[in-house]
């Protein structure tokens, strides 16, 4: 029996606006519902933004206690993991806003890259930086790679014991400025990787479905969500992340996996 995917719903970044899709979740209370129902629809782990009422990217500690409040009271077991990628311009200490009690996961972005027409950076130092928090906090990293030489990062932070097991990591393919969503390169990150861990796959826009149908036979894990993609089908707008969840989930089925539910996904990922 193959080993379960752990379906990741993205439901909001700190890109993507209500302009461009209705559905996009902004205050505490819409980004918790959205995280609950894409619970519903199958996602075992949900990566997690906030937003400020208007919309501007947040990473204020007290959306994602609400947040984190929110989904817990509407009984969902989601496993909340939080971003520490915030939103590009933003600097790092306020990036680690999101680090609340609660979370169980935080992103650890492996390196500064051209992000659309601007710069996201994530020097050396600050990679250490994030790492030493996550582990002070007892979080389980979800290593963020776009690009190949982060691979290399990677390797490095273990070398240099700032990252250990256990640890995840997640393609995020198709950013302009990181490495496109093709098959190819799909299968030479996971062949690049410096030791056995678990991995997953985002692939941003038209590709995040497409990324899902290669992973899961592969044995990888995926991500889907409103915040790398907005759209069901073509020229589709994706009614929320559970829809895309969903699309997910029976892409997964039809690899012959099942989706791990979120006890499950915390026994894969070491969160104890
Ligand atoms: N918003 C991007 C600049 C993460 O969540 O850790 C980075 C990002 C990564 O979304
Ligand atoms: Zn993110």
């Amino acid at each position: 029996m193959a080993e379960k995917t752990i379906v990741t719903a993205a439901v909001v970044g700190a890109e993507v606006t209500r302009a461009q899709n209705p559905a996009v979740p902004y205050t505490p209370q819409e980004i918790a519902r959205a995280a609950v129902d894409a619970g519903r629809a199958g996602a075992a782990v949900v990566h997690l933004h906030a937003r400020w009422p208007d919309g501007r990217p947040s990473q204020a500690p007290e959306h994602f206690r609400e947040i984190i409040d929110r989904v817990r009271s509407a009984g969902s077991e989601v496993v909340i993991q939080c971003s520490t990628g915030g939103a590009v311009g933003m600097s790092l200490d306020e990036r680690l806003g999101s680090l609340v009690d609660g979370a169980e996961m935080g992103t650890l972005n492996m390196g500064t890259m051209n992000f659309g027409d601007e710069v996201f950076v994530n020097t050396r130092p600050d990679l250490v930086k994030v790492a030493g928090r996550l582990r002070e906090r007892r979080l389980v990293p979800e290593c963020e790679v776009y690009d190949a030489g982060m691979l290399d990062t990677l390797r490095w932070l273990l070398e240099k014991g700032h990252l250990a097991q256990p640890y995840h990591v997640q393609f995020v393919l198709g950013v302009p400025g990181g490495m496109a969503a093709s098959e190819r390169n799909l299968r030479f990150l996971v062949e690049g990787l410096p030791e056995a861990v678990h991995w997953s796959v985002a692939g941003v826009g038209r590709f995040q479905l497409p990324m899902v149908e290669l992973a899961a036979p592969m044995g990888g894990h995926v991500r889907v969500g409103l915040e790398d993609n907005l759209y069901a089908a073509k020229g589709v707008l994706a009614k929320g992340s559970d829809e895309l969840v969903s699309l997910a989930v029976e892409r997964v089925g039809r690899a012959g996996r099942e989706p791990a539910t979120p006890a499950e996904a915390r026994a894969l990922l070491g969160i104890t």
